[in-house]
């Protein structure tokens, strides 16, 4: 019974504590199991939803200047999943990271046990050699033959170290000097691409403006013939293009830039290549869906999210190098406290100097143990079994096509996108007013479906078309039964 103790009662703090530190865990672990078991409930509600005023009235977030025990943090840790939404539902589709793999779970569990920083082999020799052998293979599932990697936290920060390394690579002295050094630097990006190409431009000092966006075609894929030319008009305006970077998979649409075309244009006018693959890395993992990736091999930089396509808990992306060597120049600073060079092990295994950060989490361990789960064939199966899910998924929103309206009628990627069209709407002619119209009841539909609970869509305009759906079947869990089921809920919760 651990009903009346505190944490003074628990290990480290009392000797013979471990008795009520094994059965306040083992609750814990059981409120985990329920979650997990709800989780994977059909009948059961993804989410309680409850506005941000009703919810600090239903739970009690004070911190207290006495303790509590443990019985009312059991009760905290309750709660808390209780109104939390269940990413791991079938029934939820509405971010790019979907479901909850078991042993990537464990891997977490284990690596909260560790409770070690990333920085130093001294203090993670195992998770430093494991991530080393998982970025190698990643690296060599690009195709780069050498190089360098490092796992970081999300896949913006992935395109920051690209646009650093880069930026390094040509212009060395900026470490030092600073901007007074640089000629004004521009990125090319697609329209369509991640706003933390912004974001990079933002934080290295180039400036939004110099973060050039490059129109795409009606599939959401970039125009090298826009790049060349836009390429050619900074040039002529005294500027020094560096940096293109190519998506595969881009957020919304789920589209895949052209590699080769933009690695020419890059070879001709001597920028770097990055190829964000935050989202579409995973189909490297796949025989059938690899080629959406061809030339890869041929970038400078690759970012690649394990925690979307592949699954593995959140957090994990990373971000590869063609170039050995450059990570490190880039950004050791040489804390002689942390990265002594005369320690009695190889140092080149410290990895805390190639990074913008000091502590570092261990993102490696849940990773590396969902894949020796799966191994490449089981990962190749995952892979293919999300994309047969999305074409299901598109194949019946053509049978309704009464009722629904596909924006991309043969998406790419494992994003569907589309407009439900209610019964009042269905004799229209489809024009800029009608789209309005779907736009309007797009949002409308989302506040039911997170009212009920049963269904979650993810939704957004893009340039210029309205508010429209984006399903995203990135949870290998999700059957063709759960795609009716989104359609069905659909009809039902927009009936009028
Ligand atoms: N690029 C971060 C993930 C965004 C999304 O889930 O839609």
């Amino acid at each position: 019974n651990v009903g009346n103790k505190y944490y003074t009662d628990l290990i480290p703090l009392t000797k013979d504590g471990f008795e009520v530190t094994r059965e306040f865990l083992h609750r814990v672990i059981q409120i985990l199991l329920d979650f997990l078991k709800s989780s994977n409930d059909r009948s059961s509600k993804i989410l309680d939803f409850y506005q941000p005023e009703q919810l600090k009235e239903i739970l009690d977030f004070d911190i207290l200047a006495e303790p509590e025990n443990l019985d009312q943090l059991l009760t905290d840790c309750r709660n808390t999943l209780k109104f939390q939404v269940k990413t791991g539902h079938p029934y939820y589709f509405n971010q790019l990271s979907c479901g909850l793999d078991i042993v990537s779970l464990a891997g977490e569990w284990l690596t909260a046990a560790a409770n070690t920083n990333m920085f130093t082999y001294e203090i993670a020799p195992v998770f430093i050699l494991m991530e080393q052998v998982t970025l190698k293979k990643m690296r060599e599932i690009i195709g780069f033959r050498d190089g360098d990697s490092i796992l970081a936290p999300g896949g913006a920060i992935s395109n920051l170290y690209a646009v650093m390394t880069a930026r390094h690579k040509m212009f060395p002295n900026y470490k030092t000097q600073g901007l007074k050094c640089l000629p004004q630097l521009v990125i090319f990006t697609s329209d369509h691409s991640h706003y933390s190409m912004k974001g990079a431009g933002m934080i290295t000092g180039l400036g939004t403006d110099n973060v050039i966006s490059v129109p795409c075609d009606n599939r959401g894929k970039i125009i090298p013939t826009e790049l060349e030319k836009m390429v050619t008009e900074a040039v002529a305006r005294g500027q020094r293009p560096f940096f293109v970077n190519c998506t595969s998979g881009t957020t919304v649409l789920g589209a895949f830039d052209p590699i080769h075309p933009l690695a020419d244009i890059c070879q001709k006018y001597d920028m770097w290549l990055h190829v964000d693959a935050a989202w579409g890395g995973g189909c490297l993992l796949s025989r059938k869906y690899r080629g959406l990736l061809d030339g890869i091999e041929r970038a400078n930089s690759v970012t690649w999210n394990p925690h979307k396509l592949m699954g593995s808990l959140l957090q994990c992306s990373t971000v590869h190098f063609k170039e050995n060597g450059l990570l490190i120049s880039c950004n050791m600073l040489s804390a002689d406290y942390l990265f002594q060079q005369d320690k009695h092990y190889d140092v080149t295994y410290d990895t805390g100097d190639k990074v913008i950060q000091c502590g570092r989490h261990n993102d490696i361990f849940k990773l590396w143990l969902m894949w020796r789960s799966k191994g490449m064939t089981g990962y190749e199966k995952h892979i293919d079994h999300l994309f047969d899910m999305a074409h299901y998924m598109v194949r019946k929103l053509k049978e309704r096509k009464d009722r629904f309206f596909l924006i991309l009628n043969e998406p790419e990627c494992v994003n569907v996108s589309f407009w439900y069209v209610p019964p009042g709407l269905r004799k229209m002619p489809h024009n800029k007013e009608k789209e309005i119209k779907l736009g309007q009841i797009t949002a409308k539909l989302k506040g039911r479906m997170m009212d009920t609970g049963m269904l979650m869509i993810g939704y957004q305009p893009l340039g210029d078309t309205p508010n429209f759906f984006r399903a995203i079947i990135s949870n290998p869990g999700v059957k063709e039964e759960d795609v009716d089921h989104m359609l069905n809920e659909l009809e039902r919760l927009g009936y009028d």
